[in-house]
């Protein structure tokens, strides 16, 4: 069924699985931003006795997924992709800047948004689920990765507010991805001017800010105090 490729289905038939972790809060933001006409659902996949449920619309059962009535798609950046269409949206460009898009997406993966994952991940996702001690050296690997990439981002957001163009764009919220994740993460942002204002741009936008505002979602599990920014 998720890999059914039929129409399109009718706007307002799709639904919005997620969690308050960073892929599915970068999509509950994306859909908000947009306005996009779909149905919030809090999810728990790996939960016991929910997998059946929710392996045919994500054979990862990772969230976030979108569901409607006869299929599903997952992947942020699909999701994102396919939600900025259907709302005539030029957050996901579609111009000749598209590929400049694209290029901030990929590298972001692959480079800063990665290294701030390492971190976050140590500092954050381990802790609040008891996955074990953070693991320092893998702190340091990243923290020495999120220097070199952050140095980059810096350079290019000195002098222009957003990665792509004049207005925010689908790239901005990737490359944030972890970033709204930092009280726990710590990353030294402050360390890098411009990536810190275009952050604080970032987060003077409500549905970044706040993208569950309103939703029934049960919040994270707390990181424990001794292990927060260690
Ligand atoms: N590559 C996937 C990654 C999805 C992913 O890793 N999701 C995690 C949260 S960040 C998840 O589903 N965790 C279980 C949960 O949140 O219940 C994407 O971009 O959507």
């Amino acid at each position: 069924m998720n890999e059914k490729v039929g129409p399109v289905p009718a706007v307002g038939a799709m639904k919005l699985y997620f969690s308050r972790n960073p892929n599915p809060r970068l999509a509950v933001a994306v859909a908000r931003h947009l306005g996009a006409d779909v149905a919030f659902e809090f999810a728990s996949p790996f939960a016991p006795g929910q997998a059946e449920r929710f392996r045919p619309l994500n054979p990862n059962l990772y969230l976030p997924i979108l569901a409607w009535p006869d299929g599903s798609l997952w992947e942020t950046d699909a999701i994102a992709c396919r939600l900025s269409r259907d709302a005539g949206s030029n957050f996901w460009r579609t111009g000749d800047d598209q590929p400049e898009m694209i290029r901030w997406i990929s590298w972001g993966k692959d480079n800063f948004a990665r290294s701030c994952d390492m971190v976050h991940f140590e500092r954050g996702t381990k802790q609040r689920y008891h996955m074990g001690p953070i693991d320092h050296q893998l702190v340091e690997e990243g923290l020495k990765l999120f220097h070199t990439y952050a140095a980059i981002l810096d350079a290019v957001l000195t002098g222009r507010q957003w990665l792509v163009g004049h207005d925010v764009s689908y790239a901005d919220f990737r490359m944030a991805t972890f970033l709204a994740f930092n009280d726990v993460g710590g990353l030294p942002l402050e360390d890098y001017p411009a990536l810190a204002r275009w952050y604080g741009r970032l987060e003077a936008i409500d549905a970044w800010r706040d993208p569950f505002s309103g939703l029934d979602a049960p919040g994270l599990p707390p990181v424990p105090k001794q292990d927060a920014g260690t």
